[in-house]
């Protein structure tokens, strides 16, 4: 039997150990080592079979490593079978996150006894697949249609308790996996419980089925993998259990082949990957146990709930009382949002929101603090002031990060007499809900405060990404570059709307112009207000935009953007047109038609090469670096890996084709990034170059 699993006759139970670090997943020894074990206790004549697992967790789902390789005998969906057909009552007992293929495995048995805090679910649809080893065949006849297409289409977690209601699990014991197992098991026997094959069960009562299918297309915003699972529960209604198999693995094997399912699986390694930089492989973050905020506005009150709600305590100065006191209800509100949604319960409420969280107006009250995280005012000169006073009041070893979204954090560091200790710290709004943090490293910071920048963007569940000092950082810095291809378009006969329209229909969750009214239009303004006295005459301003914002119209803030805002769905905002044909006729630009393709070429090169800049700069380490700061911050539609897994999907010859077309027309703005010129010549991809860094 293969070394990952175990095999132990006791009382005449067969207990079969999964030992498969880091989550136990099904790779092919897993799989060879369950079928043995089954065989084994038949050939012992054991009354039963208990199957667990040891370390962190039962099985978290097939090896996800594996994918995209031919398949191994035994293939997952008959390890579940020969389970099922024992000749022997088999109990599986579950802890930590059952997952995928995990629980399916547990479907096979006749029973299932779960630790408290245990989770289960089918995440496949979330990598692009369905469950694939009997989930869509099994989990319906186990708790009817509708919670199973909950469960499946979704993928979501399913708590022990709200699992032992849907009837997923049989009983809860906090005892150790394999001592609630053992006790479970005997008291079995001793009743003579009967076997339990689940493929046994009656066929489940059907519903409208194209009513779900629809209904999970439309909620997938593009993503197949909802709607075909669908259809896999569909078929469990229909056919014979053996036929409802064929079925689920034909599927199956027609999502394992799609584009969705591989960018999907690039955005869930990506994200791991990301964080671990070959750099700190051997530093030891500085500890971090009470983080300073300076600022209680949006961003600041909006790090602060994010520290408090993940076991930090939090210091947050404001100018004055009522500034403080504002800023307390913004946290307050905010945590109160996590209590309604049970994560945590009101004793949890009282203390973040009173012990763990002071405010006060007093430098002095920093003094202690591990980490200050400042969230003023974009303004270099205010910002200089709070690192020079920081530095006089910070205990030496303290972290001083900015949370600025462009500024220079080297200029920054110089306002003080350690710049090793000074990071920047990028979070984007709502900071307690967006995953991405742009950690943003300057010239002289301190290897282990990068570290440290890491290590926090862990603890509070982040997507942290290492960037180099620029204006706008990786994010923000490759908004600018597609926001201006998009105003060139408008300028040039495209109607914002239009825009907006092709995007949201490429899986954005909102058009560039929805995304400005949201931010608020002033932002660009004074971007480009602040960027002017440098400007090349070359550019072409959006000018429209200024005259919007001159008007008073900010976006949603004001009611009025590119949008009208008020009660129901927001409306286009015809001023807009007026004024952009105004500037058009002062610029004598005659408009012309754009097909929507054009527009989704012209919007996504300007993005992939500006893209190809940053990477080639070195702001961002790889091209998944870019990925994971637009899957993360910019709403980019998981399910197409972000503009970089695109872009090679889509070939990098076409992508410098179509920027040299451009470039017809407007070889400013239209330059190739030398990275992708030098990529294509080689004949590389994007990913070649991750695998290579
Ligand atoms: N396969 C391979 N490696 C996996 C893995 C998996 N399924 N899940 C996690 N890992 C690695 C991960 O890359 C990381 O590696 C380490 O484990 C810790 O993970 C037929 C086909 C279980 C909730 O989709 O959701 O079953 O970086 O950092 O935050 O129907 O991992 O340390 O080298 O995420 O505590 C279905 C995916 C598969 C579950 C734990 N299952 N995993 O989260 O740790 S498809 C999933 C997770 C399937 C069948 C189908 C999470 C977790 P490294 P981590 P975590």
């Amino acid at each position: 039997m293969e070394d990952v699993i175990s095999y132990a006759l006791e009382d005449n139970i067969a207990v079969v150990a999964i030992d498969s670090p880091p989550v136990n997943a099904l790779g092919l020894a897993v799989r060879r080592g369950l079928v043995d074990a089954i065989a084994k206790a038949e050939n012992d004549g054991a009354k039963a079979v208990l199957i667990y697992a040891e370390g962190r967790t039962f099985p978290a789902g097939a090896d996800i490593r594996e994918f995209g390789k031919p398949p191994q005998e035994p293939i997952l969906p008959d390890v579940c079978a020969r389970i099922e057909a024992s000749d022997v009552l088999v109990v599986a007992a579950l802890h930590g996150t059952a997952l995928g293929g995990g629980l399916e495995v547990a479907l096979g048995a006749d029973y299932r006894i779960a630790a408290p805090g245990t989770r289960v679910g089918m995440p496949e649809v979330l990598i692009g697949l369905l469950p694939g080893a009997g989930g869509t065949q099994r989990l319906p006849r186990l708790i009817g249609v509708e919670k199973a297409i909950d469960v499946i289409t979704s993928g979501r977690q399913v708590g022990a308790a709200e699992a032992l209601d849907m009837g997923i699990i049989d009983r809860i014991d906090n005892e150790s996996p394999r001592e609630a197992g053992l006790a479970y098991t005997r008291d079995l026997l001793a009743q003579d419980a009967p076997r339990r094959p689940i493929s046994a069960m009656p066929a489940p009562t059907p519903v409208d089925f194209d009513a779900a299918y629809d209904a999970a297309l439309k909620k997938a915003r593009g993503q197949i993998s909802p709607s075909y699972a669908v259809r896999g529960i569909q078929a469990a209604c229909e056919l014979e259990f053996a036929e409802g198999m064929a079925r689920e693995r034909a599927l199956f094997r027609e999502l394992m082949e799609t584009d969705q399912r591989a960018a999907l699986i690039h955005a869930f390694f990506g994200e791991r990957a990301v964080s671990s930089l070959p750099e700190l492989k051997g530093v030891t973050p500085r500890p971090v146990a009470s983080v300073g905020i300076i600022g209680g506005g949006t961003m600041g009150a909006g790090i602060a709930t994010a520290a408090l709600l993940s076991g930090l305590e939090v210091v947050l100065l404001e100018m004055t009382e009522d500034a403080a006191d504002a800023a307390k209800g913004r946290i307050v509100k905010s945590i109160l949002g996590a209590v309604k949604r049970g994560k945590i319960d009101q004793a949890r409420f009282d203390h973040l929101t009173g012990t763990a969280l002071k405010l006060s107006t007093d430098y002095d009250a920093l003094a202690k603090v591990d980490l200050v995280i400042e969230a003023v005012f974009e303004d270099m000169g205010v910002k200089k002031q709070v690192f020079a006073k920081l530095d006089a009041v910070c205990k030496p070893g303290a972290v001083l990060a900015t949370n600025t979204s462009y500024l220079d954090v080297n200029e920054i560091a110089a306002a003080t007499s350690r710049p090793g200790d000074v990071i920047g710290l990028h979070f984007f709004s709502p900071a307690y809900v967006m995953k991405l943090l742009e950690v943003v490293v300057a010239e002289r910071t301190a290897t282990d405060v990068v570290a440290t920048g890491f290590a926090l963007g862990k603890k509070l569940g982040k997507v942290s990404v290492r960037a180099g000092v620029c204006d706008g950082f990786i994010g923000n810095r490759i908004l600018l570059a597609y926001r201006t291809a998009a105003d060139h378009m408008v300028l040039e006969g495209a109607s914002p709307f239009q825009i907006d329209r092709v995007m949201l229909d490429f899986g954005f969750a909102m058009g560039p112009f929805q995304v400005g009214d949201l931010a608020g239009l002033d932002i660009g303004w004074a971007t480009r207000k602040r960027l002017a006295p440098t400007r090349d005459p070359r550019e072409r301003v959006p000018t429209y935009a200024d005259k919007l914002c001159e008007q008073g119209h900010l976006g949603q803030k004001t009611g009025r953007g590119y949008y009208i805002y008020g009660d129901g769905a927001a409306k286009e905002n015809p001023e807009v047109l007026t004024l952009i044909d105004a500037e058009r006729d002062a610029l004598g630009i005659t408009p012309r038609e754009f097909s929507d393709d054009e527009i989704l070429r012209r919007y996504m090169c300007a993005m992939v090469n500006e893209g190809a800049r940053v990477v080639g700069e070195g702001i961002a380490r790889r091209p998944l670096d870019v990925d994971m700061v637009f899957l993360t911050g910019y709403g980019f539609p998981r399910y197409r890996g972000g503009p970089m897994k695109w872009a090679d999907m889509q070939g990098l010859k076409r992508i410098l084709d179509d920027i040299n077309t451009f470039a017809e027309a407007d070889s400013y703005f239209w330059q190739p990034a030398p990275l992708l010129t030098e990529l294509v010549a080689q004949g590389k991809t994007f990913d070649d170059l991750n695998k290579e860094t």
